[in-house]
């Protein structure tokens, strides 16, 4: 099983900029990265056809939306489906990011409607989830896991490849903060993501990433990564810079 090392660039860069990072980075880890790696790039739509002609041809960098709507086609403003993003190059996309979930209102039904849309119409899918310090504080850690888990799988396909299916635990408290979850934290929070995986898909469940989300840097990325049932990365801020994000690749 491959780590995954995702950089996502949420509302950020024009594509003049996102050009440059994804070529400054391909540059700084070219021959470098491990066998057992592969970096993810999320990018914001208009930036989306530009990195993905950067990163074409690279077998292990690939392009990510940062979003999806459920549907083929249709009256749906504003929104982009699966056949467009795979038009663009992606080959991922997240679901459900906090940042949707609290600003734009997603809840867990849309969320688990995006997750098997994706993966029916072809791309991997890094659904994302994870509790907010009012929701620590109160003991439902578990409890959030559980129901966003349960929610935003809860349409997949049973016949889904497992490497297509990512789960990227970002604790709330923990997203552009500069609080990093402590190790036990992430330990702990993993295991149980991976016991529930258990009972929802015991034949794939060991196969099916799980990712560390919520101020990852250079510094400390070595020591997560190194973690129980952490089987890689999702990385904010620190990604947007590709000397930094490219030593998180690499660490
Ligand atoms: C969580 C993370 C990236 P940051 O949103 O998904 O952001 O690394 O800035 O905490």
């Amino acid at each position: 099983m491959k780590k995954l090392m995702a950089a996502n660039w949420k509302m950020y860069k024009t594509r003049a900029e996102a050009k440059a990072t994804a070529e400054d980075l391909l540059t700084k880890i070219e021959g470098k990265l491990p066998a057992d790696r592969e970096v993810v790039i999320a990018a914001p739509y208009t930036a989306l056809e530009t990195v993905g002609s950067v990163l074409a041809g690279n077998a292990d960098c690939h392009l990510s939306a940062e979003n999806l709507y459920p549907k083929a086609e249709g009256a749906f403003t504003g929104e982009i489906s699966p056949a467009m993003l795979k038009d663009v190059g992606c080959v991922y996309s997240l679901a459900g990011h906090s940042e949707r979930r609290a600003i734009i209102g997603e809840t867990d039904e849309l969320v688990g409607d995006k997750v098997a849309f994706g993966l029916e119409n072809g791309l991997s899918m890094i659904l994302c989830i994870g509790e907010t310090i009012d929701e620590r504080k109160a003991g439902e850690v578990q409890k959030v896991i559980d129901e966003q888990l349960e929610a935003g799988l809860k349409n997949v396909a049973s016949d889904f490849a497992p490497e297509t299916v990512v789960v990227a635990y970002e604790p709330v408290w923990a997203i552009g903060t500069g609080e990093v979850a402590g190790e036990g934290e992430i330990v702990e929070a993993h295991g149980f993501v991976r016991e529930k995986l258990k009972k929802l898909f015991p034949e794939k469940a060991n196969e099916i990433r799980i990712l560390y989300g919520g101020s990852v840097k250079p510094a400390n990325c070595a020591q997560i990564i190194a973690l129980d049932n952490v089987d890689g990365v999702l990385v904010g801020g620190a990604s947007l810079d590709a000397e930094s994000f490219s030593q998180i690749a690499l660490a």
